[in-house]
């Protein structure tokens, strides 16, 4: 148990009940979200848990990432989802009946073994290799951990980069909110909207035997999200041509971060890294060009299928003619909604200056309160029509989107911001038990408790 910074609360006993956390949800190969309501192991989730296992055992946490690489696809893609044989079908759903990966996602090259869903989920896995790596270096090469790890992750990148570029404009688009990570976040709303729901009788919700109904998404939500998943099953798997596209800031700066990240492994490797380094500094100029406003110091998604007029029309108000990205031939709308993935791209080291002092003063104004009003980052604008500071992510706060800015917040000199975030992630996570997530205002427990991420990431905040 290494010595933690000062300023923690209680360092010793937040270290032990952290590691408790992520002992108790651990299968034996990987870690599962919440005992209760995610069974199975997620993709992004183990990105993170990885990176705050690494303090805890260094094998464990290399363990957790190969588990998950181990249900790559053929044509690069990392399954959301990668389903434990073991657990009852009825305990989530969707379960591997519905995705029927293995049948359904033959011509993708899904595995035969292992079932796991279709679609993906953001990727934060070299980002989260590079960290493990580091924590133990000498271990990691006398297993050969990067080299085996550094294929499958450059396979993966080139799937989102050469198959997901929907909108053409060199980003990567989600075809599903669920790949986003941030459910039933506003900003789907509109893009939902074209979306004839599946029959809520055609279905069963297994989350709502394990969380309260007014903190998850509605049935109308989940009527849509079978739909698309639906949909895209039934397509084999194959990209294009979907009913739902959005280009989200979060996810594309996490795969910048990881481009970055993929760069220090070949490095290491001893391949050349110049240029994936160019192409993270490529993909971040595209972001800005396509996702930034100027005017509301923040990112947006943006619609690759909405009609301009729309987004021009929206909430954004006159003067969208002054949005670079929406000019002709950029395709679709931006979605006018303040979510904090909008504000995630301050990860990256790349950013120009004046869009760092912009997103720095939107984190700490009136519509995030970080440092005022709000004890952690909420998921969404504090003044938005939609805001609940209690339903899943139209407003509570979460930890992963917590550790992302602290470390955005960090990079670019915010020291004081960054100690103060970090001072409030581990006071609120030990507080609430390790929630899945909480009130913004007043760190009060949402969801799931024992919540693998927010341990890991706690812990990684403490070392
Ligand atoms: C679901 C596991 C996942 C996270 C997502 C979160 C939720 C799954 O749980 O989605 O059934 O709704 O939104 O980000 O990876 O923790």
């Amino acid at each position: 148990d290494p010595a933690a910074p000062p300023g923690s609360p209680h360092p010793r006993s937040l270290h032990t009940r952290a590691a408790a956390v992520l002992e108790g949800n651990w299968t034996g190969a990987s870690t599962v979200p919440s005992r209760r309501l995610y069974p199975h192991q997620w993709s992004w989730d183990s990105a993170f848990i990885a990176i705050g296992l690494r303090h805890l055992s260094p094998r464990r946490a290399q363990t957790e990432l190969e588990t998950l690489l181990a249900a790559q696809w053929d044509d690069g893609r990392i399954p959301h989802i990668v389903f434990n044989p073991s657990v009852p079908l009825d305990a989530y759903f969707p379960s591997p009946d519905f995705w029927r990966s293995s049948t359904a996602g033959r011509a993708a090259g899904a595995p035969r073994t292992v079932q796991t869903s279709g679609i993906v989920q953001p990727p934060v896995h070299a980002l989260a290799a590079w960290l493990v790596h580091r924590a133990d270096p000498g271990l990691s090469r006398a297993r050969g951990f990067l080299a085996r790890v550094y294929p499958r992750l450059a396979a993966w990148h080139r799937y989102l980069l050469h198959r997901r570029d929907l909108g053409g404009g060199g980003l990567v688009s989600v075809v599903h909110p669920w790949e986003q990570g941030m459910d039933n976040a506003p900003s789907w709303d509109a893009p939902l909207a074209r979306v004839t729901p599946a029959p809520a009788r055609s279905f069963r919700r297994a989350d709502l035997d394990h969380g309260a109904a007014q903190d998850r998404p509605t049935d109308l939500d989940y009527g849509r999200y079978v739909r698309l998943a639906t949909e895209y099953r039934d397509g084999g798997y194959a990209d294009g041509g979907g009913e739902f596209a959005v280009e989200d800031p979060a996810f594309n700066a996490l795969l910048i971060a990881s481009e970055h990240a993929l760069a220090r492994i070949a490095q290491e490797l001893g391949a050349p890294a110049g240029a994936r380094h160019a192409r993270a500094e490529r993909l971040t100029t595209a972001l800005v060009e396509r996702l930034w406003d100027p005017r509301e110091g923040m990112f947006f998604c943006r619609d690759v299928q909405g009609a301009r007029a729309d987004g021009q029309g929206g909430p954004g108000g006159p003067g969208d003619s002054g949005d670079p990205g929406s000019a002709g031939g950029a395709g679709g709308a931006l979605i006018r909604e303040r979510g904090v993935s909008g504000l995630v791209p301050l990860l990256l080291p790349g950013l120009p200056r004046e869009v760092v002092t912009a997103l720095v003063g939107t984190l700490r104004g009136p519509h995030f309160g970080l440092g005022t009003t709000t004890r952690l980052v909420p998921s969404y604008d504090l003044l938005g029509e939609a805001f609940d500071p209690h339903r899943y992510w139209r407003g509570p706060a979460w930890f992963n989107t917590s550790w992302l800015l602290e470390r955005g917040l960090r990079l670019h000199g915010h020291r004081a911001d960054a100690d103060a975030l970090r001072r409030a992630v581990l006071d609120i996570a030990v507080g609430s038990d390790f929630a899945e997530y909480v009130d913004p205002y007043t760190g009060e427990a949402c969801g799931a408790t024992g919540f693998s991420w927010t341990a890991a990431l706690t812990l990684d905040l403490l070392h």
